[in-house]
């Protein structure tokens, strides 16, 4: 057994059984009360599943076992000459609760290198595609037709004992977050770099790797994917894209399939697909004003004519948090210190100094601040990224290492088949009306 699955299989046996007399003592005690509001309006708040990796406060933001985004860039490991925190660290922190030392680190750099080898059949299901096929669609795809090497399916119609089902979810997450920026690369080589691949080398880190073989070289870039990659991993687990992996995972569907799913949440505008319509909706604004250094003004009447159409501002508002997003405060911060000279940046900037303003003055807009998806574009822009239907699948690869974690852990306490209870309205009007 590989030194982190040890720990993993330690950890989690100790958990689970701990779970199961507290359980036992406390089974039937209340942990919430919903609301019809709650029951028509996305189930909002309403706690009802269990997540390890992380853990979301609508002021405070995301915590990933308890610590925050700037305790983690003190905390975690880094490659030598870079402040940025390693991926491979965040990883190791949720799957076992545990700061890594950079032995360890680097012990999952080689075991993530050492497992990326892509099925070739993979690559002609994504050469089958039309190219202006949307990267997010090619990804999912992708990512089922990487579900032929499942260790999970595999062993499962082989007979596999529900005791070793933490076994085979770990062996698939390994894979699965090994091979995912190859996936993703090729994607975005294939649409937007006349289908000329770079090979993997084989020294670098699985982020700075990633990033060479998207080819955009340079050691700043390779810092902004550390960072990247890190921040977007997790946001507790009621978010749509982690809540469709745990959904999935629960029928034991293995952690492929789970993630196609998840990915499929993931490529919604509201969600993970705002990132692309921020820097989208900024080109249609320096376009319409005829400028790339818009004033405030100018800035703030663009907002009002976006509002008017009846359209949200993409990257503002969040279904929990009630302050400016710490991640999108992580990346200005990154950009104050990498970035001198950037229209976009600087757009980004403008428009958290006005926006939040406009939609707090709309009086419906439960959160006016920033979300992750307002700075990520700009920043790819100014390193010579610009195809901004591929930003979600950034997102993507960075997303499955916390989703993934969870369900090690999912896995690993058996949690059951996911059935909440639905009900009609005629339900609803009797249940409170004749109450
Ligand atoms: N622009 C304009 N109107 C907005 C708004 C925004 N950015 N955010 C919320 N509103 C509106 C809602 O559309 C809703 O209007 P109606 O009552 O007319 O339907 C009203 O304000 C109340 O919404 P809310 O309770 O504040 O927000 P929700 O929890 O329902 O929705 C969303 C949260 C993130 C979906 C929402 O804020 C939004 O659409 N934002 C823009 C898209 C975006 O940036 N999504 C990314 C979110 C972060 C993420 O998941 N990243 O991956």
């Amino acid at each position: 057994m590989d030194r982190l699955k040890q720990k993993f299989f330690e950890k989690s046996s100790q958990l689970k059984t701990e779970i199961k007399s507290f359980l036992k003592e406390n089974g039937g005690t209340k942990v919430d009360e919903v609301k019809a509001s709650q029951v028509f309006g996305g189930m909002r708040g309403v706690k009802s599943m269990i997540w390890e990796t992380s853990a979301l406060d609508a002021h405070e933001g995301i915590r990933f076992r308890g610590k925050s985004i700037p305790e983690l860039k003190e905390l975690l490991p880094a490659r030598e000459g870079c402040k940025e925190p390693l991926p491979e660290g965040l990883f190791w922190l949720m799957l076992v609760d545990e700061i890594p030392t950079q032995e360890d680190v680097d012990w999952l750099s080689n075991e993530w290198e050492k497992r990326a080898d892509v099925p070739k059949s993979v690559y002609a299901v994504l050469d089958a595609l039309a190219p202006d096929t949307h990267p997010m669609t090619q990804f999912i795809m992708g990512i089922s037709a990487l579900q032929v090497d499942s260790v999970f399916a595999k062993r499962y119609a082989e007979g596999m004992s529900k005791n070793d089902y933490w076994d085979a979810t770990y062996e698939d997450t390994m894979n699965l977050i090994a091979r995912l920026p190859v996936v993703a690369a090729y994607i975005y080589r294939r649409k937007y770099k006349n289908n000329e691949h770079i090979a993997a080398d084989k020294s670098l880190d699985w982020a700075g790797n990633f990033a060479h073989m998207l080819g955009i070289e340079g050691a700043d870039f390779k810092s902004l994917m550390r960072l990247y990659l890190t921040i977007h991993a997790d946001h507790e687990g009621g978010n749509a894209s982690a809540h469709t992996v745990h959904l999935v995972n629960s029928t034991l569907s293995d952690v492929y399939l789970s993630f196609a799913g998840g990915m499929c949440s993931l490529a919604g505008p509201l969600h993970g697909l705002a990132n692309q319509e921020v820097i989208k909706w900024i080109f249609a604004m320096t376009e319409s004003l005829g400028t790339t250094k818009p004033t405030k003004e100018q800035i703030a009447g663009y907002v009002e004519k976006t509002l008017a159409e009846g359209r949200v501002i993409p990257g503002y508002g969040h279904a929990v948090l009630r302050q400016p997003d710490p991640r999108f405060t992580a990346q200005k911060v990154f950009a104050e210190e990498y970035i001198k000279d950037s229209d976009y940046v600087d757009i980004v900037w403008k428009l958290f100094d006005t926006v939040p303003e406009i939609l707090g003055g709309l009086g419906k807009v439960k959160n006016p601040w920033p979300n992750v998806d307002a700075h990520s574009g700009a920043i790819l822009v100014h390193y010579g990224l610009k195809e901004y239907e591929f930003y979600t699948v950034l997102f993507g690869v960075s997303r499955a290492l916390g989703v993934l974690a969870a369900s090690c852990w999912s896995r690993a306490f058996g949690m059951p088949l996911e059935r909440p209870k639905s009900v009609t309205y005629a339900f609803m009007k009797d249940a409170i009306l004749n109450a």
